[in-house]
């Protein structure tokens, strides 16, 4: 299988399956002399992590990152960073029944008839423990890209089914397990979930993201427009099926004398472009949410075909989230430090010194 990399210059490969004996990645061309520890994977790792909350996956994983190279004395050194995560609570026999059938919603059939083999354990290399790995390497991205640029990301979530939140407070985000800005509505949120698991079936879920702090100028106008990149990597997270960036797809009813983000010496008006114009970072916050199918391993009964093509029907027993996306902040939020790294680092190489280097009016006012 090819296509296990990510990025041109901060380049990051992924392999490993979520039952093998272990998950990895190689970041190549991280800058030198960045101080990274195990200790620094912590955090986000557990953020992402399953089994953390009664809400999603029970499958526990230690999640305990090795740096295998790339540093010396605690520092980058340029070279490749390997890390490797090993698998320590695989349980195949889940996947025993659907060895010789596919899951209705899912990637087993299309692995099927793309390479004619597949692992069915745990979805194979289509398992979202995949994610871990990107949320490792962006630990390495947004360090530097806040060490050296002020950077900051985060996401929070923003829908669960028709649920959307009523309040807004980025300091309420961190402290509950569904990433929600509304602390007033979690125990809505309990409820709906409980009724969820109790139902057998699965719902779908929106994040959404704001990077703060990106200079004008990241991104390239035509075949590497900085939101061109961010869509595909946010699209290329499992089970996301629409992205947006800044106001989306709500531009189709939107005017241009209340679309356009009115300029004064003292800072944007508005942000409806989400921090980019032109496939260029403006200087305001960019802005971007991803859209999460329903979990298709779930245990109502669904028709679907075998091997032979005689009609099954199936239901996934096993570990599996009700809603994917309740744990999903993490992995969106590693996919926009991933590109904003990438792009820092080939605005760099092309564009380092042009002036001006400073921005001629700052981000949205009051942003
Ligand atoms: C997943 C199914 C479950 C989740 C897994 C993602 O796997 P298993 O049946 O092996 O428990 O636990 O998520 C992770 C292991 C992880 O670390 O995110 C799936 O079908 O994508």
């Amino acid at each position: 299988m090819s296509s296990n990399t990510f990025g041109k210059l901060f380049a990051v490969t992924t392999f490993g399956e979520s039952h093998g004996p272990a998950i990895g990645c190689v970041v190549d061309g991280c800058p030198p002399g960045l101080a990274i520890a195990a200790e620094d994977f912590r955090a986000d790792l557990d953020r992402r992590a399953t089994g953390r909350s009664r809400f999603t996956s029970q499958r526990h994983e230690a999640d305990e990152v090795e740096i295998l190279s790339g540093t010396f004395e605690g520092r980058t050194t340029g070279t490749p960073i390997a890390l490797l995560i090993r698998n320590t609570d695989q349980r195949p026999r889940d996947y025993a029944e659907i060895v010789d059938t596919f899951r209705p919603g899912h990637a087993d059939y299309t692995y099927w008839h793309k390479y004619g083999i597949r692992d069915p354990r745990g979805g194979g290399r289509s398992s979202a423990r995949e994610t871990t790995m990107r949320v490792a390497a962006a630990v390495i991205a947004r360090k530097w890209l806040a060490e050296r640029h002020g950077i900051r990301v985060r996401g929070h979530l923003a829908a669960i089914g028709d649920l959307v939140p009523r309040a807004f407070d980025w300091d309420a985000v961190g402290l509950n397990p569904f990433f929600w800005p509304d602390p007033a509505m979690l125990g809505e949120l309990e409820e709906f979930m409980n009724a969820l698991r109790k139902s057998g079936d699965s719902i779908g879920a929106r994040v959404e993201v704001v990077a703060e702090g990106v200079p004008p100028g990241w991104g390239a106008p035509i075949y590497a427009k900085l939101d061109a990149d961010l869509a595909a990597a946010l699209m290329s997270i499992n089970a996301v099926k629409g992205v947006e960036i800044g106001d989306g797809f709500a531009v189709v009813g939107q005017h241009g004398t209340a679309h356009r983000d009115e300029m004064t010496p003292r800072g944007f008006l508005s942000n409806h472009a989400g921090g980019i114009l032109g496939g260029i970072s403006s200087g305001q916050a960019i802005r971007a949410s991803a859209a999460f199918k329903p979990t298709s391993s779930i245990l109502v009964p669904g028709r679907s075909v075998n091997l032979a093509g005689e009609p099954v029907e199936l239901r996934t027993k096993g570990r599996h989230d009700p809603c994917v996306g309740i744990r999903a902040t993490p992995i969106v939020e590693a996919m926009v430090a991933l590109v904003l790294m990438d792009h820092a680092l080939l605005h760099r190489a092309q564009c380092g010194d042009v002036e001006p280097v400073e921005p001629i009016i700052p981000g949205l006012i009051n942003e």
